[in-house]
């Protein structure tokens, strides 16, 4: 199973410092999984977008972490990635499933609805969000709050669950408590100066303490 606990999300239009490095130092402050969000203004693509990808994937297997691809079917076979998340614009869900059936693949969530739906396939994880407000994705949904986990959990969902949105050292903890099994997160760790830090300061904050 994969270790949702601290998901990082990034693509090189969210980073302030150079996207190798900022994943490096992601890395080294405790990180779960990482997956790759090439997408929106400021984004690369072709080349340029296979060859960061690249370098990401490389860093993720030197240790040991989850390199998902967001969206981006083409790319995540050819790289042979450990796992594909769409949202439920994207790509059929459907057919990533029976593209990636040894992979990881991950749904977008952000109704009760939704996720019961997303329960009943043969998915490995649930996205849930915006839980808070966030500027990282400009057409986001009205944020749920964590209330909105607590509602599906309520309706017997039983995948594991990873909050999206607005997550930070502050109320990470109140979306693992109202039943996720992990956070997501982007810019509190992409936008920080000092990534390694926020990395760090984010697991503590979903771990309590440190156990490692
Ligand atoms: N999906 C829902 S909110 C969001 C995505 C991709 C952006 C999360 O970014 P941040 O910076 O952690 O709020
Ligand atoms: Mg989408």
């Amino acid at each position: 199973m994969i270790d949702l606990r601290n998901y990082f999300i990034m693509g090189s239009q969210d980073c302030i410092g150079d996207p190798v490095e900022t994943l490096r130092q992601a890395i080294q402050g405790g990180i779960t999984c990482f997956q790759f969000r090439e997408k929106g203004e400021g984004s690369r693509s072709g080349k340029r977008k296979e060859e960061l990808a690249r370098k990401l994937q490389q860093l993720c297997q030197e240790e040991d972490i989850p390199f998902i691809v967001n969206d981006d079917v083409a790319l995540a076979k050819k790289l042979d990635a450990d796992g594909i998340h769409v949202g439920q614009d994207d790509t059929a869900i459907e057919t990533v499933l029976h593209d990636f059936r040894q992979k990881v693949v991950g749904l977008s969530t952000h109704t009760v609805e939704e996720a019961l739906l997303a329960n009943e396939l043969n998915v490995d994880y649930i996205g849930v969000g915006p839980i808070y407000g966030t500027k990282t994705k400009p057409d986001a949904k009205t944020p749920s709050g964590p209330e909105r986990i607590k509602e599906i959990r309520k309706v017997n969902v039983t995948k594991p669950i990873v909050g999206i949105g607005g997550i930070h050292i502050d109320n990470a903890r109140e979306v693992m408590e109202a039943g996720a099994d992990g956070v997501s997160y982007i810019s509190i760790v992409s936008r920080s100066e000092t990534p390694y830090e926020a990395a760090r300061a984010m697991r503590q904050a979903v771990e309590e303490e440190v156990r490692y």
